[in-house]
């Protein structure tokens, strides 16, 4: 650390209870920029404008270090399932720490929390489901499934078995495979991306690619794309497809309900694996504790994270059913695969009480019955905006397009040109008026906590609601409308 930022470094109070008066936001800003280099981000731009510092959360609710109360529409990331302020998982993750913080599970050892979080999650998951392999992350447990599924094929005397099919704009991850898997142009053009044998088809987006057809016939169409895809790259040499039930990072996509069973029936067809990515769809976030079960798939391995633990504690893994989870184990050999933190012990015992507060307050049966239909009647009221096209919900995630001029549908709307960027306008709006929702281009996304209240919801769309008023104010003043 140079000597004028060591000297930054120990002028800036760190407060125990989060004081706003004792943040100097603009130290913290200024070291910020210095020397932390965040994930993707542009950080000249952030150097001017400065980061926001977030101190302290309770239920749904953010502070930055100004004192501002924020309403967190994204569960942090995707993750904060049970909310913040959870003391029942920090003193679960504190009596673990003094009992044991770290012991590995190679060379036949294992420990108390990881075991009794691999058996629960077991028994929540899908019938098909017996076994677990834990991770640090999502990206972690998507590269564990690329290994796992070759590996499985292997095992099978089919090791030409081997390419990978997922979709553009999926996100898998930012390691190698985990970044090969997803579908992002700008991150595969970044080191050389995808890596051998992962193969990408279309994504299925009604709004994008559904013009002329109901939603029903274009998820057969979508659906089809994979067949092709096995076709073209030979029936032989296809080991597994990949997908999200609902894309989270690429804009909140809900397919339509033909979708996943009819990929389903062309993976059996081929007997290919399939793989649901649930690191934002498991653990409630659907009303379904993965939302496989909602979409009507079977699949056989399923990565997951975020959720898992509330994002308190860094966790992720991959559920392996019985097909795999046979091969591995009764095949024999080594799976030469893990990591030192595969079934850390804080992340697991974190985990058991999270799953323990999910199920002990309903919260997923709650998304199903109340706050996701609640969450689905306000997006529809937003959708009455003069500056929404159409808005879609799932249980707790949601999206709505920004558009230049109103249509009937999501196929005639008049959008805006790409580079004028009002999605990132709109964000903006909302960053500084209390609210957190991700614009993914001009589509806004939230996924709240999964303990947002009803009241919770109005007070979120109500802000929503007089943000789109000033990107709409600012679009006029543009002359963009
Ligand atoms: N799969 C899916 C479906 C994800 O959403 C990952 C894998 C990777 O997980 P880790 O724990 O390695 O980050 C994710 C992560 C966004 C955003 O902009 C979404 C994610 C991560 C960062 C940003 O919405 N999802």
């Amino acid at each position: 650390m140079a000597a004028n930022s060591a000297a930054l470094a120990a002028s800036i109070a760190f407060p125990r209870v989060p004081d706003v008066e004792a943040f100097d936001t603009r130290a913290l800003q200024q070291l910020d920029a210095a020397h932390y280099l965040h994930p993707f981000t542009d950080h000249a731009a952030l150097k001017d404008k400065g980061a926001r510092v977030i101190v302290r959360g309770q239920g749904v609710y953010l502070w930055d270090s100004e004192g501002h109360q924020i309403i967190d529409g994204m569960s942090g990331l995707w993750c904060v399932n049970a909310g913040y302020g959870r003391t029942a998982i920090s003193q679960a993750v504190y009596r673990q720490m003094e009992t044991l913080p770290f012991y590995n599970s190679f060379f036949n050892t294992t420990n108390v929390p990881a075991v009794r979080l691999a058996a629960e999650l077991v028994e929540l998951a899908p019938p098909q489901f017996s076994h677990v392999f834990f991770t640090g992350s999502g990206s972690e447990a998507n590269d564990t499934v690329v290994r796992m599924v070759r590996r499985y094929w292997d095992l099978m005397g089919k090791p030409g078995r081997s390419v990978i099919i997922s979709r553009r704009n999926a996100y898998h991850g930012s390691t190698m495979a985990g970044a090969s898997l997803g579908g992002m142009a700008g991150m595969h053009a970044q080191g050389g991306l995808p890596i051998p044998d992962i193969v990408h088809i279309g994504q299925p987006n009604y709004a994008e690619h559904g013009h002329g057809m109901s939603e029903n016939e274009f998820g057969l169409v979508a659906a089809g794309w994979l067949e092709e895809q096995i076709l073209a790259s030979g029936p032989e040499r296809v080991a597994a497809f990949i997908g999200e039930p609902v894309q989270g990072a690429g804009g909140v996509i809900i397919p339509p309900h033909t979708y996943w069973p009819e990929v389903q029936r062309i993976c059996d067809k081929y007997d290919i694996l399939l793989v649901a990515d649930e690191v934002i769809c498991g653990f409630g976030r659907l009303g379904t504790w993965f939302g496989s079960e909602l979409m009507g798939m079977r699949p056989d391995l399923i990565s997951f994270a975020k959720g898992v633990t509330s994002g308190y504690v860094p966790l992720g893994g991959v559920l392996v059913g019985k097909r795999v989870a046979h091969a591995l184990v009764e095949k024999g050999g080594d799976f030469n695969h893990g990591f030192t933190y595969s079934g850390h012990p804080v992340a697991c015992a974190a985990a058991l009480e999270n799953l323990r507060i999910l199920r002990e307050e309903r919260l997923v049966e709650k998304v199903a019955l109340e706050t996701g239909p609640h969450l689905k009647a306000a997006f529809a009221e937003l959708a009455a905006h003069p500056l929404v096209g159409h808005a879609e919900t799932c249980g707790m995630v949601a999206g709505l397009n920004l558009v230049r001029r109103k249509g009937t549908g999501p196929h005639d709307c008049e959008h805006f040109a790409r580079e004028l960027q009002v999605g990132m306008l709109c964000r903006g709006h909302m960053f500084d008026n209390g609210v957190i929702m991700r614009a993914v281009g001009d589509r806004m996304i939230v996924a709240p906590p999964l303990v947002m209240t009803k009241l919770q919801i109005d007070e979120m769309a109500e802000r929503i609601w007089d943000c789109l008023d000033l990107t709409l104010a600012d679009v006029y003043q543009r002359g963009w409308i």
